[in-house]
């Protein structure tokens, strides 16, 4: 009977940390998309003030778990109140910003992958600088135009396509004249393509259409 009981509270308490879990989901997930939602300002810290009072009522619960394993007589606790923050317009009638480049870390579009739906011009923002081997541009034809810069802000430009287009391999881009055997000394000049592999700063994204 008591182990019925526990099992009983066990479950109340299960309940409980899944809402409490699916509260701070939608908070995180407006935190990381804040610029969806109408803000006077104080948006952000009223996000940060209820996922911590999630956060502690989270640590209660899971406290309470190890109680009633130790003593299966105990009551279930009462169900925690759920911080959440009114969000306008509401979460679900968000429609997320289209997908327009996909950049991977290896040639063939393997590897780590980051999805940018809007001018980037820094790709450390995502952990993500010169790294991009390959890559792929969503839309309809001529929909976007977006170029690929080997500096921050959008400096040295490398390449410029129109959607849609996929890129296997970063390509040979250029060639340059260097100087054979290093800079200054003076013996000759070679030929020499330059691929932006791993050299990919920030790329701007221009909708056309
Ligand atoms: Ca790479
Ligand atoms: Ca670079």
């Amino acid at each position: 009977m008591l182990l019925d009981k526990q099992a009983r509270t066990l479950e109340v308490i299960a309940r409980h940390v899944e809402a409490l879990y699916a509260a701070q989901g939608n908070l995180s997930y407006a935190v990381r998309n804040i610029g969806l939602f109408e803000n006077d300002g104080s948006l952000k810290s009223r996000l940060d003030n209820a996922f911590s009072i999630n956060q502690s009522n989270l640590g209660l619960m899971l406290d309470f778990a190890q109680r009633i394993k130790r003593d299966p007589s105990l009551d279930p606790p009462n169900a925690p109140s759920i911080a959440s923050v009114a969000l306008t317009p509401a979460p679900d009638s968000i429609v997320p910003p289209a997908v327009v480049v996909t950049l991977f870390e290896h040639d063939n579009y393997l590897g780590g992958r980051v999805d940018l739906t809007a001018s980037t011009p820094n790709l450390n923002t995502y952990g993500f600088n010169d790294t991009v081997s390959s890559f792929k541009v969503a839309g309809a034809p001529g929909e976007y135009t977006v170029e690929f810069f080997e500096g921050y802000d959008f400096y040295n430009p490398f390449l410029k396509v129109q959607s849609p287009f996929d890129c296997p391999q970063i390509p040979v881009t250029r060639w340059m004249d260097l100087p054979v055997g290093g800079f200054g000394r003076g013996v000759g000049f070679r030929r020499t393509p330059i691929r932006y592999n791993d050299a990919l700063s920030s790329v701007r994204i221009t909708k056309n259409y």
